[in-house]
C-alpha cells in the first residue's frame, strides 16, 4: 500500500516541496466542494488536509468521502477532534501538542482516538505539534486551553521540536494558527530544520506568494494553507507560476 509518510520523506529527501491545501469542514459550503476541488487538481497542491478546531460530528466523514471521489490527491485528517477521525481518508496526523502543557492534548484524547482507531487501516502519522504566538488569539489555543510559545523564545521552540523528533514523532508541525497575522518567521523554522532530521510542516497566516517563497526556502518540508485560499480562489492560479 501506498505510504504517505514515505512520500513525504523521499520529497524531503529530494528537496522537493509540498503544499497542502486545508479544508475546514465547518467552513466549506457542500454545495462548493466540487468546484474547490476542482481548482485544487488544477494547481499545485501535492495533499488535502481536512479538519478544524471546532467542527460538528460526521461533517468531516462526508466531506473526506466526496472529496475522495472527486480527485486522488492524498486526503490526511488534520482533526482538533477525535470525532473528526475517518477511515475514508488516506492517513491522520495523530497529534501531540507539544507547545502546551494539557495532558488532554499530549495523551488523553489519543486514547479514545486509539481506541477509534483499532482495526482501522487509516495510515497513523504521529506528529509533534508546536503552537507559536502570531499576534493574536488562534482557535487550537483556545480550544486546547494552551498557551502558543513566544515567537523570542527560538531556542526552547527548537529543542521542544528536538524532543519530539526523540520521542518517535515522524512529523514537526509548526503551526501559527489559521488566519494568523504573523506567520512563523523564517528565524524560527531555520532554526528548527537545522535541529531536526525529519520532516517539517510550517503553516499558519500564510496568504502570498513570497511568504509561501520564504517558508520553504527556511526549511519548511511542506507548507498548509487553508484560509488564502478560503478567501481568494484565484490564489490558486497566482500559485502556478513557478515559485
Ligand atoms: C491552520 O496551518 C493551518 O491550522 C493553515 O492556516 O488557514 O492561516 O492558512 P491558514
Amino acid at each position: 500500500m501506498k505510504s504517505i509518510y514515505e512520500d513525504i520523506l523521499k520529497a524531503s529527501a529530494k528537496g522537493k516541496k509540498l503544499l497542502a491545501v486545508l479544508i475546514d469542514p465547518d467552513k466549506m459550503e457542500r454545495s462548493y466542494v466540487r468546484s474547490f476541488v476542482r481548482l485544487i487538481s488544477s494547481s499545485i497542491a501535492t495533499h488535502i488536509f481536512v479538519g478544524g478546531s471546532e467542527v460538528d460530528d460526521q461533517k468531516t466523514q462526508a466531506l473526506v468521502a466526496q472529496i475522495k471521489t472527486l480527485i486522488d490527491l492524498p486526503v490526511v485528517l488534520f482533526p482538533g477532534e477525535v470525532s473528526q477521525i475517518t477511515n475514508d481518508a488516506d492517513a491522520l496526523l495523530f497529534l501531540s501538542l507539544i507547545s502546551g502543557r494539557n495532558p488532554e492534548y499530549l495523551i488523553g484524547k489519543h486514547i479514545e482516538a486509539a481506541a477509534k482507531l483499532n482495526g482501522s487501516n487509516l495510515e497513523v502519522i504521529p506528529t509533534g505539534y508546536i503552537l507559536i504566538e502570531n499576534g493574536k488569539e488562534t482557535s487550537v489555543q483556545r480550544v486546547s486551553k494552551t498557551m502558543p510559545m513566544s515567537r523570542a523564545n527560538i531556542p526552547l521552540i527548537s529543542y521542544t521540536a528536538k524532543a519530539g523528533e526523540l520521542l518517535g514523532m515522524k512529523l514537526i508541525y509548526l503551526e501559527a494558527g489559521s488566519g494568523a497575522t504573523h506567520p512563523v518567521n523564517h528565524e524560527i523554522i531555520m532554526e528548527v530544520k537545522d535541529k531536526l532530521q525529519i520532516p517539517l510542516i510550517v503553516g499558519g497566516g500564510i496568504k502570498s506568494k513570497a511568504a509561501l517563497k520564504k517558508t520553504f526556502d527556511s526549511g519548511a518540508d511542506l507548507v498548509v494553507i487553508g484560509t488564502a485560499f478560503e478567501n481568494d480562489s484565484s490564489f490558486f492560479n497566482e500559485l502556478k507560476i513557478p515559485i
